[in-house]
């Protein structure tokens, strides 16, 4: 009976559009916790501060919703077949369509409302970047895929091309049994091609190094020097560690038409992105994950992709 609703439930997620689903029970992430504090430790979390605040909610679902006692995992796949060229003023894949996080909040409020057709007394709390949850650690527990020493998650059938959302449920549902086995093995193309060497040790990222921090996340007027001088074309973010996992061979294209490149873009010439006024970025980047790199944020980096400083 569990076992059927269960399974009912992660059919339902796929009829949402979503590319695959696990269960997880919702308990603290005991394994994870130390972790987490032995990386807020070192200072690997950068200027992202809003990390440290309230480490015990991260890192325990009940904290977040009471009622939570199943933890309900999706994946939805965003790969879409395009490349980038050579041109200066790389988007990384993840935000070359619309705003995943209003794709993902959709796709699970509708969901939550099909779980509720089959059972009226269900209820739940739907997260997508939007609470404190290491969607990471919970993708795992749920048999989505296995964490890969770039610190992705990787699935089997369509690599680390995937964003993850949770459904904190108040029902009680069979977890998945079976976890996807480790299958980096000796495999050390992520440590390899990272510039920056911000793969510190495998599973372990430094923020401080991290392109895809530096340039979507550090606010500062400056790059750091290490960083600024080893962007390889990036405007905001970096797939390098992705783009070169051997696992991504299994890429697939996404179902989701709003993940295709808006106006065809995957890069955006530094020179338009020095121009753009406060208006036109507004414009151009609305329903966009790109505006989480402010304004300026955005031309500091092109400056850099420009010359070689920002001064010069
Ligand atoms: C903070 C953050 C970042 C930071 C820090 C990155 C990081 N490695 O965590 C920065 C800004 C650098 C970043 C970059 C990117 N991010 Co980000 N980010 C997050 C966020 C908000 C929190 C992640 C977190 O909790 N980090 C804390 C650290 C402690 O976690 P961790 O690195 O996983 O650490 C674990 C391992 O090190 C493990 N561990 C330690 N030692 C060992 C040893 C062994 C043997 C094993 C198995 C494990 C292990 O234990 C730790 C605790 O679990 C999540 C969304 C969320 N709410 O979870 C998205 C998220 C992780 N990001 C995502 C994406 C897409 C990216 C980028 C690809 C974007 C881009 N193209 O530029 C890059 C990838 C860079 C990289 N190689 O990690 C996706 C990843 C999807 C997936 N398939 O895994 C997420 C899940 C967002 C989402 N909802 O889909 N991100
Ligand atoms: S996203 Fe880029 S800079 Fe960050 S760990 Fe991966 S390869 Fe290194």
């Amino acid at each position: 009976m569990l076992k059927e609703l269960s399974e009912k439930i992660k059919a339902l997620a796929t009829e949402a559009g979503f590319d695959k689903a696990g269960i997880a029970r919702a308990e603290p992430l005991a394994a994870e916790s130390p972790r987490l504090a032995e990386w807020l430790l070192r200072g690997y979390h950068g200027e992202m501060g809003w990390i440290e605040r309230e480490p015990e909610k991260r890192t325990d679902p009940r904290l977040i919703f009471p009622e939570a006692r199943s933890v309900l995992v999706v994946a939805l796949n965003y790969f879409t077949p395009h490349e980038h060229g050579d041109a200066a003023g790389k988007i990384s894949r993840y935000a070359w369509g619309d705003d995943y996080h209003d794709v993902v909040r959709e796709k699970l409020r509708h969901l939550l409302e099909l779980i509720k057709g089959e059972v009226p007394e269900a209820d739940g709390k739907i997260c997508v970047d939007t609470a404190p949850v290491m969607d990471k650690a919970w993708a795992v527990r749920a048999g989505i895929g296995w964490q890969g020493k770039h610190t992705n998650v990787i699935t089997p059938e369509f690599g680390s091309w995937f964003f993850i959302g949770e459904i904190l449920l108040n029902l009680d549902l069979e977890p998945d049994g079976s976890l996807v086995p480790d299958h980096c093995g000796t495999c050390t193309a992520c440590l390899d091609a990272c510039p920056t060497g911000a793969i510190t040790e495998p599973y372990v990222v430094d923020s401080n190094k991290c392109i895809s921090y530096a340039t979507i996340e550090l606010r500062t007027e400056q790059l750091p020097v290490d960083v600024a001088d080893s962007l390889e074309g990036w405007l905001y973010g970096c797939d390098i560690c992705q783009d070169v996992c051997p696992w991504n061979r299994f890429e697939k294209p996404t179902a989701e038409p709003r993940f295709e490149p808006r106006k065809g873009e995957t890069s955006i010439a530094p020179e338009v992105v020095i121009s753009l006024t406060p208006e036109s970025y507004a414009e151009r980047f609305r329903r966009s994950a790109i505006k989480r790199a402010k304004l300026p944020m955005l031309k500091r980096n092109a400056k850099y992709l420009k010359t070689t400083r920002p001064e010069e």
